[in-house]
Parts: structure tokens; C-alpha cells; sequence
């Protein structure tokens, strides 16, 4: 009931009162007293009128389950949260909540990391209360073979979400997209995604698409301090990491959708190829064995990176990619 309160103080300019929320939710005032306390105490900023009733006058900056759904407008996606102080990996526990039969649109989120993970056997840094770090639960019921293509679609929604958030703050820096799974900003690091899978007998019995976004950090490891950046640092300012989740969740849903219907990213081949920073450039594909370079003209609905090299495209399926210019690739 926290969560509807609060998604009910949200949505109300003015007061509500404390009789209003009674009928409501069909409970006491003593009731709505003591939400109305836990939210206080949890940092929302709520006053207290006689006569009038309540009203939100500031929100913090959290990730928890109840901010989440206040903000949210799926129908899905993030329905189901679960919410951790700290955490390992949220696609770890993603993956187990899936064992233990955690519906399709499951959200795992995390105000910390401590073991945060990247491709590869690579690590995600984290600092707590600044960033988001989230993975979602899938049960397509689709050819594994498809399962990589999700990377994209959430690249493409995070692209969407970041970028309408900081126009929203009159904000013009662009967003763009670093086949296949990072986001940046001026050539450096604001997201990454990470999407596993759990199969038997090739069937896909969960994916889980993980995502890092950095929002308000402000200083990085050592490092990485020279290739990563966060939104804070594009706008100037910090933003609410619940906004953005339920933004990100939103195109999610939307691009989703679109990819299922066929399987593919033909629906969205053109707003991706858009954003991709890759384009036109000279790139660096590290194919095991053989290294080469060329120019990046886009990608495929298969969501291969398509390389012209002499003349010739090549369709680049997986793997590292240095994009010139990017991450100290010169
Ligand atoms: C990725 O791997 O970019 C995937 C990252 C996925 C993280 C999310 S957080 C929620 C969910 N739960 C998890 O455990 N993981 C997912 P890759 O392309 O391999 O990039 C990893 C590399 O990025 C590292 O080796 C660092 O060089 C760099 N890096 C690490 N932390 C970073 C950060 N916070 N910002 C920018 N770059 C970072």
C-alpha cells in the first residue's frame, strides 16, 4: 500500500486528505499515519496540514521499490521489483529469482554493487546511492540464437530514455550508441549492458538483461576515469535514478514489443543506426586470430555490425569493436 500512497501524493498537486487516503485504501487513519511516516523516514519530504491533508513537497534520490512504481508506466516491465541495498550482481540475482519462477518483467535493482559484472569476465564498478544498476527478467519463448539481439534493444531504449531526460533539461549533448552494448557521451562511457541467458535443450528459460547507467557519479577508479562519464556530468547536475529507470523501462517495453514481432530489429534498425556512434568511422574489430580494420556503415536486422573493408561489407556478429577516437583508440 506504501507504493500506491505515495504514487497517489505523486500524481496530486496539492493535498490529499488523510480521509481521502482512508477511503481509499479501506484502512484507518492510524493507517495512513504510520505510511505516511515510513515514506518521512525513508527521506520524502511530506507535509502535514490540518484541515487539508498531505502533500509531497520533495522526493530523494532512491531506487527502492515503492519510488520505482510511483514513476512507472509500463505494464510489464518492472511490475514486479525487487530491490537490494546491496547486492552482488543484479544479474545474479536475476538469474536466481528466475529459478525460483519470478515472473516475465521481473526487475532486480541495486543502490550498490559488489561485484557488478561487465562481458567477458570483466568487471562493473559501483558506487552506492549514485548510479543504476538493473537487470530484467524475459521469457521469450524464442530461438536462443535471437537472444543477443536484446543487448541492442535495451541499447537503443537507454539511448531513447537518456537522451529525452536531458533535453527535457534543455540540455543538447548527445547520447549515442557504441556497438554493441555501451552508450556515450563525448566519446566516453555512460552505460553498459550485459545480457545472459539460461536455456535447456534450446529453449530459452530466462534472459536477463542487465544495465549500468551512470547518473550521478562524478569521479570513477583510476582506471577508468579517462573513458567513463555519467549523465550528471552532461548535464551538470544530478538526476533522479528513478525517473530514469521508468523512463528506460518505458521504451524498453515499447522496443521489445517491436522486436518480438518479428524476431529481429527490423522495426528498429533505422532509430538505432541513428544513434550509433560507430557509423562512419574507422573501427578496429578484434576477431580472434585476425584483427582488422575498416569503416562502420551501420547494422543489420540481425543486429550485426555491418564493416565495409576494400570495397567488401562484412558482418561483424559478435565481439570487440574500437571505435576511433573512442576510449583512447587512436
Ligand atoms: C559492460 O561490459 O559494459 C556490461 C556492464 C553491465 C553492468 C550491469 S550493472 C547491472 C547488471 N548487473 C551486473 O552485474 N552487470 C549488469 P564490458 O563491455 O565488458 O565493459 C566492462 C568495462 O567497462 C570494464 O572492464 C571497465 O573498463 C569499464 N567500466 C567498468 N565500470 C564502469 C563504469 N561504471 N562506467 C564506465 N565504464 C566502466
Amino acid at each position: 500500500m506504501k507504493n500506491q500512497v505515495l504514487e497517489l501524493l505523486r500524481q496530486e498537486d496539492g493535498y490529499i486528505s488523510g480521509q481521502e487516503l482512508c477511503e481509499r485504501f479501506q484502512v484507518s487513519r492510524t493507517a495512513v499515519w504510520k505510511i505516511v511516516n515510513q515514506l518521512k523516514e525513508e527521506g520524502y519530504g511530506i507535509e502535514a496540514v490540518k484541515n487539508r491533508g498531505y502533500r509531497l513537497v520533495s522526493v530523494p534520490d532512491l531506487v527502492t521499490e515503492a519510488e520505482i512504481q510511483s514513476c512507472l508506466h509500463t505494464e510489464v516491465m518492472g511490475r514486479n521489483c525487487v530491490y537490494f541495498a546491496e547486492t552482488d550482481s543484479t544479474n545474479i540475482q536475476i538469474r536466481r529469482l528466475a529459478e525460483e519462477g519470478a515472473p516475465n518483467g521481473t526487475l532486480a535493482v541495486a543502490d550498490y554493487q559488489t561485484a557488478g559484472k561487465g562481458r567477458r569476465g570483466r568487471g562493473w564498478s559501483s558506487k552506492a546511492g549514485e548510479d543504476i544498476f538493473m537487470s530484467l527478467l524475459l521469457r521469450p519463448q524464442m530461438n536462443p540464437a535471437n537472444a543477443s539481439m536484446l543487448t541492442l534493444v535495451m541499447g537503443l531504449a537507454g539511448a531513447r530514455a537518456c537522451q529525452e531526460l536531458l533535453l527535457e533539461q534543455g540540455c543538447q549533448e548527445q547520447i549515442q550508441i557504441k556497438w554493441p552494448n555501451d552508450l556515450v557521451w563525448r566519446g566516453r562511457k555512460i552505460c553498459g549492458i550485459l545480457t545472459e541467458m539460461g536455456a535447456e535443450m534450446e529453449v530459452i528459460q530466462y534472459l536477463a538483461v542487465g544495465i549500468g547507467i551512470n547518473v550521478n557519479a562524478r569521479e570513477f577508479p583510476r582506471e577508468i576515469s579517462d573513458k567513463a562519464a555519467s549523465l550528471c556530468m552532461a548535464l551538470g547536475y544530478p538526476l533522479r535514478r528513478a525517473e530514469v529507470i521508468a523512463r528506460v523501462l518505458y521504451y524498453f517495453e515499447r522496443d521489445y514489443q517491436v522486436f518480438l514481432q518479428t524476431e529481429d530489429l527490423s522495426g528498429l534498425v533505422e532509430d538505432y543506426t541513428e544513434r550509433l556512434v560507430n557509423c562512419g568511422r574507422q573501427v578496429q574489430v578484434m576477431d580472434p586470430g585476425k584483427e582488422y580494420t575498416g569503416i562502420a556503415r551501420g547494422i543489420n536486422s540481425r543486429g550485426e555490425l555491418l564493416v565495409e573493408v576494400d570495397g567488401e561489407t562484412r558482418q561483424v556478429y559478435a565481439g570487440e569493436v574500437s571505435v576511433r577516437g573512442i576510449y583512447g583508440y587512436i
